[in-house]
């Protein structure tokens, strides 16, 4: 924070990533997985079965509902020059929602600790076990071994995150091999790709508020528990973290999976889309919006 982007397109969600899609914004990394997954659908990365794709369901779930990522940044070192300065810190406890003096960070690392090593220990005997190279037992790894890896591979590239007596590859071979392979063929892939335009602030913005939509709302559900009409006003903010943050517009979608927002910027219509889990979608008016 500061996101003077952002705050250009009125957005006022403020995790990181953010995609835009023409003036589609979506909101959160696993809906906008989802939504990539179906721009491409070629794609070699999800899964193919409903078997292989419950478990890449799952892996995203554990990662990221089930706490591993919040246990996973309870590990940031304490000793990062970062956590004197008290702006960062009072920034870190408006996201979070938790306190981030030192002292409690401390004394909140060994629970935080044995979390990742379960998780470690997890993906060594199971998972992993039958030494099989990637989660699906594929030629190339998946969608769900980056939906598995990725608070593992972060804390592992931390600098004073894992203590390496306790995690490391002699503990954990298979999950560590693991880990070296997949950064292998990610800087393969990265080499590979079409080098990516960056582009200035301003000029994304313009570009994003001059576009086309990219795909067809889902429509508002009548069978939803909310039972929300389409275009009520609400507002949408995550449950997790960056709670203080919401987003305010009308409802224009609303499904098993998706909530979608439409906001008006600049005299344009914009569409955020977040994952139908995590957020709360709250009506501005209550009474006003019911449909029963
Ligand atoms: N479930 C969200 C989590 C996003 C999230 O926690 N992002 C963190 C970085 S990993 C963030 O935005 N930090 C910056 C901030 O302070 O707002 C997702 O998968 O996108």
């Amino acid at each position: 924070m500061p996101r003077p982007d952002l705050k250009a397109l009125g957005v006022n969600y403020r995790r990181i990533p953010v995609m835009a899609i023409g003036r589609d914004i979506y909101c959160d990394t696993r809906i906008m997985l989802r939504k990539l997954e179906e721009l491409f659908p070629n794609s070699p990365l999800r899964a193919s079965t409903s078997e292989k794709k419950a478990i890449e369901k799952f892996l995203e779930v554990w990662t990221i509902e089930a706490g591993i990522f919040v246990r996973a940044s309870q590990l940031i070192p304490t000793n990062m020059p970062l956590l004197n300065d008290p702006k960062f810190t009072k920034d870190r406890e408006d996201f979070s929602g938790r306190s981030w003096n030192k002292d409690q960070i401390a004394a909140n690392r060994p629970e935080a600790l044995a979390a990742i090593r379960n998780g470690f220990k997890f993906l060594e005997t199971t998972v992993l076990a039958d030494g099989r190279q990637w989660v699906l037992k594929t030629d190339r790894p998946t969608l769900a071994d980056i939906e598995a890896i990725w608070p593992f591979d972060w804390l592992n590239g931390l600098k004073g995150a894992l203590p390496r007596e306790l995690i490391s590859e002699k503990q954990y071979p298979l999950v560590f091999a693991w880990m070296a392979r997949f950064n292998k063929e990610l800087q393969e892939a990265k080499a590979q790709r079409p080098k990516p335009a960056s582009l200035k602030g301003d000029v994304a913005v313009q570009r994003i508020l001059s576009a086309g939509f990219a795909q067809k709302g889902p429509g508002v559900d009548i069978d939803d528990p909310l039972a929300f009409q389409h275009g009520t006003e609400v507002e949408v903010f995550p449950t997790d973290s960056g709670t203080k943050h919401h987003d305010r517009g009308r409802l224009v979608g609303l499904d098993e999976d998706e909530v979608v927002l439409s906001i008006q910027t600049q005299g344009r219509e914009l569409r955020l889309h977040y994952p139908r889990t995590g957020f709360r979608v709250k009506a501005l008016r209550p009474g006003s919006h019911a449909r029963l």
